[in-house]
């Protein structure tokens, strides 16, 4: 009797969970927003963990490469503008990792997987920003990627990652705009300052379409992430929105997209891009990208120069709950 209790129990167990999978898909189904308190499988917990982790990691190694401008901006307004781009991409990372905190994943573990190198970024990070048209090129073009990516993702089925969206997205619609400005800019400038805003599209072209991801047919999770609304468009998608608006505003700028093979499809509305260098994605992922290692050791330098900042507020903490027993 009692070992029939247990074996039956596992059995039951397991008929519960389908049917929470099942009303929980049917939730999904009905554009409910899932939120932090709700069941949800253990799977998709995971797959937001990953993924909003990974973006958190994204905005706050992303500022290392305009950080590194900071001092060299060519004028006041330029430098309070960088600032402040700089600045929001840190809140950004930050509203992330608390995204982050309601599905049990502790800051100081994901932190730690990032210094550690067990955690990904985004691989556009790896690229250095050599010149000052690359601050340009960066916002015009990086940000506009991020964009495309993130806009959707306001209409993600999990709540706070939702929401957290709709404010980075604002923000992000501003820093397009500062770099497409400088773009501008230089473009409108001398030959060797068009020159220059030409050799950072050149170098910063092709990795932006990698930001997207994989091709649809290699990426391993889109299946899954979509069926849960986490996902709506998928990478190719996505890249391929990027693209045709991205080609009207070089053409503005009177520059040229370094894609021999670009070509308008009338029959489509679309532009056809060239072959993305997948092996140059793989080995950055992999860690062997122009800036891998700098980023983290950047990262971790950070860390230990902020020690100080993180005792003396846990010791502000003790003397406040002190207080507070006194
Ligand atoms: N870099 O199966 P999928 C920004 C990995 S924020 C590195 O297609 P998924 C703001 C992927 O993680 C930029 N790894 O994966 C800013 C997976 O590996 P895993 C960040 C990449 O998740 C601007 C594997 O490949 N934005 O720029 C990349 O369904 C300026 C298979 O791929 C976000 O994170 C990549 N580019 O789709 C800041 C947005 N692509 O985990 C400062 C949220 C793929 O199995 C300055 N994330 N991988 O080891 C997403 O939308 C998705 O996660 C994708 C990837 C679309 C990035």
């Amino acid at each position: 009797m009692y070992t029939q209790a247990l074996n039956d129990r596992p059995a039951a167990a397991a008929v519960e969970d389908a049917d929470q999978a099942e009303r929980f898909q049917a939730r999904i189904d009905a554009e409910d927003r899932i939120e932090a308190n709700d069941w949800m499988p253990e799977a998709y917990r995971r797959t937001l963990v990953r993924q909003i982790s990974q973006h958190a990691h994204s905005e706050i190694i992303g500022q290392l490469p305009e950080g590194n401008w900071i001092t060299r901006a060519p004028s006041l307004r330029r430098k309070a503008a960088l600032l402040a781009k700089v600045q929001d991409e840190c809140g950004h990372g930050l509203y992330l990792y608390a995204a982050a905190e309601t599905l049990d994943a502790s800051r100081e573990e994901l932190m730690d997987q990032l210094m550690e190198g067990r955690a990904r970024y985004s691989s556009i990070f790896n690229y250095p920003a050599t010149t000052w048209a690359d601050i340009g090129a960066i916002g015009w073009l990086v940000d506009g990627a991020a964009i495309m990516n993130q806009i959707p993702l306001c209409r993600c089925s999990y709540g706070p990652y939702a929401r957290a969206m709709i404010r980075v997205c604002k923000e992000e619609s501003f820093h397009q705009r500062q770099g497409f400005e400088i773009m501008m800019t230089l473009c409108n400038g001398t030959v060797a300052q068009k020159a220059m805003a030409q050799d950072a599209l050149n170098r910063w072209w092709w990795p932006c379409l990698m930001m997207f991801g994989p091709p649809d047919g290699a990426s391993q999770h889109s299946d899954q992430s979509t069926r849960w609304k986490i996902k709506r468009f998928s990478n190719d998608a996505l890249r391929q929105k990027f693209v045709d608006a991205t080609v009207p505003q070089a053409e503005y700028l009177g520059l040229t997209l370094p894609d021999p093979a670009l070509a308008f499809d009338a029959a489509t509305g679309h532009w056809t891009h060239g072959e993305i260098d997948w092996d140059e994605f793989k080995q950055v992922l992999a860690g062997n990208g122009p800036c891998n290692r700098d980023r983290i050791e950047a990262r971790r330098a950070a860390h230990e120069n902020g020690e100080w900042v993180r005792a003396a507020a846990a010791a502000f903490a003790a003397k406040q709950s002190q207080r507070q027993a006194a």
